[in-house]
């Protein structure tokens, strides 16, 4: 490896501005503790944790340009919200400048914010670390989805979804197509789970 977790928490802690070094801190430490509950890799969920908002700061015009660089496809709904593609260009920026090769960190970095239908289990942790870490405080019901976390990851990534989604809609937001497909693909697949 290119940088040790420490480097890299160096480098990160001086491009940050604000909460968003404490949110990263955060995402990284429970991304840690929900791979020794789930048997993941500690140190994959350690380096894509604290990886995964490392494109958030970096100006819209710029992360279109890293993943057109790195032949990422970008959708429409990505270029008219760039913030979208934060995920992706971090994996680009994982890549380029942290030496990061593991797909599955990448991937994990790339879809953290809509999440996919069939996460690996890397990727289901860093997406619920996202939302659930202890420096966030915005959402609703984040003492329940912190303990759900612990007990049925595939269900709080639903919750997290429907939650996102509900929010989304009544603030107005465009949804992106893929956040609905996710949530799918999750309430389908724990219907079906039940139902055995
Ligand atoms: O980067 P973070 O703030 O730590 O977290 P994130 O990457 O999960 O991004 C969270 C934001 O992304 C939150 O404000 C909701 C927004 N988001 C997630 N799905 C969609 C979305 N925004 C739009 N417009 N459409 C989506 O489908
Ligand atoms: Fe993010
Ligand atoms: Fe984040």
């Amino acid at each position: 490896m290119k940088y040790s977790i420490e480097e890299i928490q160096e480098k990160l802690r001086k491009k940050f501005k604000g909460n968003r070094f404490i949110h990263t801190l955060g995402v990284e430490y429970t991304s840690v503790c929900l791979a020794m509950k789930y048997g993941e890799d500690l140190e994959k969920a350690e380096l894509a944790g604290l990886l995964h908002d490392c494109a958030k700061q970096l100006p819209e015009k710029k992360m279109i340009q890293l993943c057109t660089d790195h032949k990422e496809v970008i959708s429409e709904m990505e270029m008219e919200h760039p913030f979208l593609l934060h995920g992706k260009a971090g994996a680009c920026l994982a890549q380029d400048k942290f030496e990061i090769n593991d797909e599955d960190i990448l991937n994990a970095i790339r879809y953290h914010t809509t999440g996919r239908p069939a996460m690996t289990l890397l990727e289901k942790i860093v997406f619920v670390a996202d939302y659930i870490e202890p420096n966030r405080n915005k959402a609703d019901h984040l003492d329940e989805l912190r303990r759900s976390a612990f007990e049925n990851l595939d269900e709080t990534v639903l919750l997290i979804l429907d939650q996102t989604l509900d929010y989304l809609e009544t603030s107005g937001k465009d949804i992106d197509q893929q956040t609905v497909i996710t949530r799918d693909y999750y309430r389908d697949l724990l219907r079906s789970s039940n139902n055995e």
